[in-house]
């Protein structure tokens, strides 16, 4: 939607620590660039554009009947932390320390993986993670090594709305009130709570839009928590594949 607001990510080095916290308590998300170097940057592309060569052969993420679902259609790359320029994203002091005071010192690191849309592809609207205690959730540490425009897929959010409860029901891609956009660019991390309302809008280039991300477990957080997720169209269950 033309109308739809653009975040602008803050800068690293210009934004204070409190800052950070404060936006990510009261948004449920929060997007910094420049925390890396750019020849790490360049490295971790360099390998996303290996990762690419095997777009073709990869499987759709959660199966087809998940899918059609929720017109949600992405492929993975996973355990990606046994590459040191991709593991170098996450694992560097910036990082290390962002992600301390989001989620905790602590907290169990998830393994990396690397979510790919491509042409005519994106993830309509979701909560990564449902639970009938309101306040646990996962944090999603997003990374993007590349320029986009907002035709690769942008990510929508409404910021707040890890506080709303369930994502209202519609159409998978409907725009909801108070939506907010993010055109990813290289060298931004996106840190987000799993119960903030957001969308990969669709792809309509010939170029995958490509992103690693790498989940934190906050202590006390069951692991699974993001096997419920919630669509504007219905809710699923990855351990089960079925809805719950
Ligand atoms: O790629 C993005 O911008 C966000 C993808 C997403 O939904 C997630 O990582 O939970
Ligand atoms: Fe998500």
């Amino acid at each position: 939607m033309s109308n739809t607001p653009q975040l602008l990510p803050m800068v690293w080095a210009n934004t204070d620590l409190d800052t950070i916290v404060g936006t990510f308590e009261q948004d449920g998300i929060v997007v910094l660039k420049d925390m890396l170097f750019g020849d790490q940057v360049t490295a971790a592309d360099r390998v996303a554009n290996r990762l690419l060569t095997q777009l073709d052969e990869r499987p759709w993420a959660a199966g087809e009947e998940y899918c059609q679902r929720f017109d949600i259609w992405t492929k993975i790359f996973g355990n990606l932390e046994s590459d040191p320029d991709i593991l170098v994203l996450f694992e560097n002091e910036v990082m290390q320390t962002v992600t301390d005071k989001l989620s905790g010192v602590g907290s169990a690191i998830g393994s990396i993986g690397s979510w790919v849309t491509s042409r005519g592809c994106g993830q309509a609207w979701h909560q990564d993670s449902w639970s009938s205690d309101p306040n646990l959730f996962i944090l999603n540490r997003i990374v993007f090594t590349r320029n986009y425009t907002p035709e690769h897929g942008q990510l929508l959010f409404v910021p707040g709305s890890h506080r709303y409860g369930d994502l209202p029901t519609g159409d998978p891609y409907e725009p909801l009130p108070n939506q907010v956009a993010f055109t990813p660019s290289a060298n931004a991390a996106v840190f987000l709570h799993t119960r903030t309302y957001h969308c990969v809008t669709k792809n309509a280039t010939d170029e995958p839009r490509i992103q690693f991300n790498r989940r934190v477990v906050p202590n006390g957080v069951p692991g699974n928590l993001t096997s419920r997720a919630r669509f504007r169209n219905g809710t699923w269950d990855f351990s089960t594949q079925s809805t719950w």
